[in-house]
């Protein structure tokens, strides 16, 4: 026999049905806003409007992770001098990476994006958002395991950039590689792992990026069994 008082605590779901044709009205709005995203590499020293990063952090920490551990921390800088010496480091390691760590065929790939290993936007981006991976969790000084990791972070900061850009800001997804310099210079504990680093802001006036194309539908999707007629 199951024992009721042991079942876990639940609510009822809070759910907002709408029409069909709102679902497809508001699918084909965001989807237009997501497809006008793009990573930029030029920014402006404009600030952020105040509150906003907030809001979008809390957007990502919204995101579903497993058992609910939510491993993630999303430090955010803004004090120039850390941005200073982040860019160095990052540069430091870009420069071994443009030189002689990328494999030919690495920097063949790179070469559309037109990239190097000069990162001017870590100093003017009036914030960089460095996320973490918990990699393990300690509780009380006892050691925690965390599962599925980096396929809860990486949803968190999917939905971290799908908030951003609808707040009209601009993002890069940044992974200078090795990236252990920046739980050295952020002073992270041993269980936060680099993820990515995010620089947030404007774009510059002069903001250009790479003639690139996204894939078709078709090119993305593999579909089984019967649908509506579409
Ligand atoms: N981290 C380097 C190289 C780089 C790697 C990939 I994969 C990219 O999509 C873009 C750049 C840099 O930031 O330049």
């Amino acid at each position: 026999m199951s024992d009721p008082s042991s079942a876990p605590r639940s609510l009822p779901l809070d759910f907002q049905a709408i029409s069909e044709a709102e679902s497809l009205r508001r699918a084909t709005q965001f989807r237009a806003e997501l497809s006008r995203r793009r990573s930029v590499r030029e920014f402006s020293a404009s600030p952020l409007p105040a509150g906003v990063l907030d809001q979008c952090l809390l957007a990502a920490g919204s995101a579903p992770s497993g058992a609910n551990q939510q491993p993630w921390t999303f430090v955010v800088v803004e004090d120039p001098a850390i941005k200073q010496q982040i860019r160095a480091a990052a540069e430091e390691e870009e420069r071994a990476f443009y030189a002689t760590r990328a494999s030919a065929e690495w920097l063949a790939a790179l070469a559309p994006l037109g990239t190097d290993w000069s990162k001017p936007f870590l100093e003017i981006a009036p914030a960089l958002v460095v996320v973490f991976r918990q990699a393990y969790g300690i509780e009380e000084g006892v050691k925690r395991d965390h599962y599925y990791t980096q396929e809860s972070v990486g949803i968190a900061v999917g939905m971290f950039l799908a908030a951003l850009q609808h707040a009209g800001l601009a993002s890069l997804t940044h992974t200078p590689s090795p990236m252990g310099f920046l739980a050295r210079i952020l002073g992270r504990p041993a269980n936060e792992k680099p993820f990515v680093l995010i620089p947030v802001g404007f774009p510059a006036d002069h903001c250009r990026v790479p003639d690139i194309r996204r894939k078709s539908l078709e090119e993305i999707r593999v579909v089984y069994g019967a649908r509506h007629p579409s």
